[in-house]
């Protein structure tokens, strides 16, 4: 059994973050589910709050995708995700900032929406415990009925983020990392919040390929999805295995072995 371990929501942008952030350093790694809400209590008992991710690494507890990313370069430094040139890095930081705020919002509201109007979505996205029936029944549900989000994103709001990622496609567009010659956390940050837009082939087969209509099908993004993809498998997470996820109830069953 690995000695670390991430508590997550398997399908969380910020989770995807922290797994692409261990199988950059080639840390190996166990996953423990946090069940929503009831989990969520567990979790601030040990972290202090109630997010994921958050890494447990024998005494450290790193609490947040910024904090993990520290904490891996210090306990693996090479190959940094941050910069040491103060230029580079703050460049860097400035990009996981945008990424984990601006992108992240964006990319969250267009995903709740896609999902309110997509039942084969909205399965395949409920936490692993749940019931198969309560499962089929969520399902089946109409989306206006399981959440009221389609009003959340509006017209401009999903234009502003398709403009976001226009610019991010010509920039990417010739498959080089955003800044220098060298993947660090700006491309895993911005990776991460790509997860729903157009789930990666990490995310299983249920999802793969699959998102938010007009932005995971558009012909212009291909690029940048593809993009994406390379950082994947620059990382390691490139191939058809899911990232590893244990059951809730039994949570030392699983070694995480990503890396
Ligand atoms: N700033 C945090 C954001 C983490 C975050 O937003 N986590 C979400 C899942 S994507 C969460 O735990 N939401 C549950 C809640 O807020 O209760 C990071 O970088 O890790």
């Amino acid at each position: 059994m690995p000695p670390v371990k991430l508590f997550q929501f398997r399908h969380s942008p910020f989770c995807e973050k922290a797994r692409l952030l261990l199988s950059a350093k080639a840390v190996p790694y166990a996953v423990q589910e946090v069940t929503p809400g009831v989990g969520q209590v567990d979790l601030f008992r040990r972290s202090g709050q109630r997010q994921v991710p958050v890494l447990q690494d024998g005494d450290v507890l790193a609490v947040g995708s910024v904090a993990i990313a520290r904490h891996l370069d210090s306990k693996v430094p090479e190959p940094p995700l941050l910069p040491v040139d103060p230029q580079a890095r703050a460049r860097a930081l400035l990009w996981e900032n945008w990424a984990d705020t601006t992108l992240a919002h964006g990319a969250r509201m267009a995903l709740l929406q896609a999902v309110s109007q997509d039942n084969h979505l909205r399965k395949a996205l409920l936490p692993q415990a749940t019931p198969t029936p309560l499962r089929d029944l969520l399902g089946a549900l109409p989306g206006e009925m399981v959440s009221g989000v389609s009003q959340l994103l509006t017209r401009a709001g999903f234009q502003q983020l398709g403009h976001a990622l226009e610019q991010l496609t010509t920039l990417v567009a010739n498959g080089q990392p955003l800044l220098d010659a060298q993947h660090c956390v700006a491309d895993v940050a911005v990776a991460a919040q790509l997860y729903g837009l157009k789930f990666p082939t990490a995310a299983g087969a249920e999802l793969a390929g699959r998102g938010v209509p007009g932005i995971a099908d558009h012909p212009l993004f291909e690029p940048l999805f593809a993009w994406r993809d390379r950082i994947y498998g620059a990382m390691g997470r490139g191939d058809l295995t899911p990232a590893p996820s244990s059951d809730p109830d039994n949570p030392a069953s699983t070694p995480g072995d990503h890396g």
